[in-house]
């Protein structure tokens, strides 16, 4: 399926809620018991057809280690063997790269592994490559969110197995980078072994669009979720791109000679 519109999807949520079996369960129905954390963000893109239209998701996982905007930050130098610090004469700009319309800059962080022979014996280096903006610690959890057109923010519904404490804070997070219109949905995670009932998630989600009841070890409501969340963004594309161009036109009709300024009053 070859795609035109592209969207990114920032899943956050605090940490073991599901956020990573989530997209997996999405991405390649599949479910693993196993717990590997999330180191930094992960980054994924699928493809999804809607109306006949098919659609490029790029999702993003990230950590959910929400206790200090550091985080990010902190867990790339974390645990290092290493740390090489690069020096150039040339502008910064071009030496970093991301996936984003067609451009490759790195946002937050890249990661990869590679493995190397050091006296016969193969060694597995994890190699994170981080954006650079050394301006602000704020700036690899702003550049998770940034340009992002759809939010989930994941909420345990078995709160004994995970805790939920920063729903909010992660909604917030999103919003200070975000415009607020942009969709922005709770999804209820782990709904084969739900302790809250979908009344209580319905009073938690008042400050969200929508809210799901979803499951990535049965698959409940993950492919609706996905779906359903891309409508909401290419309502709000399209919704976007009108109200832009009535604002050119406008522009263009005030710019113009008294005649055309008429015109636009009427037209308003
Ligand atoms: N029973 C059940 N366990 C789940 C579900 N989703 C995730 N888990 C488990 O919860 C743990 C944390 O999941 P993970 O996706 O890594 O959480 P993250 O830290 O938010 O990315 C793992 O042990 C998963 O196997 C689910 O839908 N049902
Ligand atoms: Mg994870």
């Amino acid at each position: 399926m070859s795609s035109t519109r592209q969207f990114k999807i920032a899943v956050s949520g605090d940490q073991h809620t599901g956020k990573t079996c989530l997209v997996n369960r999405f991405r390649e129905n599949i479910f693993s018991d196993q717990y590997k954390p999330t180191i930094g963000a992960d980054f994924s893109t699928s493809v999804i057809e809607i109306d006949g239209e098919p659609i490029t998701l790029q999702i993003w996982d990230v950590s959910g280690q929400y206790r200090s905007v550091h985080s990010m930050t902190r867990n790339f130098f974390k645990s290092a063997s290493g740390v090489i610090v690069t020096l150039s004469e040339k502008p910064s700009h071009q030496n970093i790269y991301f996936c984003h319309h067609q451009k490759r800059f790195t946002c937050g962080a890249d990661f990869s592994t590679s493995v190397i022979e050091i006296d016969g014996e193969p060694i597995t280096l994890q190699i994170w490559d981080v954006s650079g903006q050394y301006r602000s610690v704020h700036s690899m959890t702003r550049n998770f969110f940034k340009s992002a057109s759809g939010v989930i923010v994941t909420l345990s519904l078995n709160p004994s197995e995970s805790s939920n404490s920063n729903i909010e804070q992660w909604r917030s997070m999103s919003l200070s980078v975000l415009d607020e219109d942009v969709p922005c949905v709770l999804a209820g995670t782990k709904s084969d072994l739900a302790k809250i009932d979908p009344s209580s998630i319905e009073a938690m989600s008042s400050s969200f669009h929508k809210w799901y009841y979803t499951s990535a070890k049965t698959g409940t409501g993950v492919k609706e979720m996905f779906e359903d969340l891309t409508r909401q963004m290419i309502e709000y594309e399209n919704r976007k791109l009108n109200e832009e161009r009535f604002n050119a036109s406008n522009v263009r009709l005030s710019g113009g000679s008294g005649d055309r300024r008429k015109a636009c009053s009427q037209l308003c």
